[in-house]
C-alpha cells in the first residue's frame, strides 16, 4: 500500500516536473525567433521582408540575412499619399502601388553588409532594410 502511494507520488512529480521543463523550454526558443525582426520570415528557404506603406514606411529599418533569396512584400491599404509611388533603386524597381494590395519585389541574394534601399517618388519617405 505505502510502497504503491510512493511510487505514483514519484510518478506524478515526475510527470509534473517534465510538463513544467517542456513548458518552460518553449518560451526561450520562441524568444530567440522574436530576437530576428519580426516583419522576417523565412519559408522554404526564401526570406522574406514585409513593408507597410501609408502615410511612410514601416518599419523603418529592418534587418535580415545575407545570403538567401529575398523578396520584399509592400503591403498598401488604402494608401493614397506618395509613399504608394515606390522606388527601389538598387533592383531598378519603381512602380506606382495600387492603393490596396501587396507588391512582390524581388530582392535577389543580398549580401552580408548591404543595405536596400526604398524611397518615395519624391523623396520624402524611406526605409532601409539592413543586411547583416
Ligand atoms: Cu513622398
Amino acid at each position: 500500500m505505502q510502497k504503491n502511494t510512493i511510487i505514483s507520488i514519484i510518478i506524478s512529480i515526475a510527470l509534473i516536473g517534465g510538463t513544467l521543463y517542456f513548458i518552460s523550454d518553449k518560451p526561450t526558443s520562441s524568444a530567440g525567433e522574436v530576437a530576428q525582426s519580426q516583419n522576417v520570415e523565412i519559408i522554404d528557404g526564401v526570406q522574406y521582408v514585409t513593408v507597410t506603406a501609408k502615410g511612410g514606411y514601416s518599419p523603418r529599418v529592418t534587418e535580415i540575412k545575407g545570403g538567401l533569396p529575398t523578396k520584399l512584400i509592400v503591403k498598401t491599404d488604402g494608401t493614397y499619399d506618395c509613399s504608394a509611388s515606390l522606388v527601389v533603386r538598387s533592383v531598378g524597381f519603381q512602380k506606382i502601388l495600387q492603393p490596396t494590395g501587396e507588391e512582390v519585389v524581388d530582392l535577389g541574394t543580398p549580401k552580408s553588409g548591404d543595405e536596400v534601399q526604398g524611397i518615395c517618388g519624391m523623396g520624402m519617405y524611406y526605409f532601409q532594410v539592413k543586411v547583416s
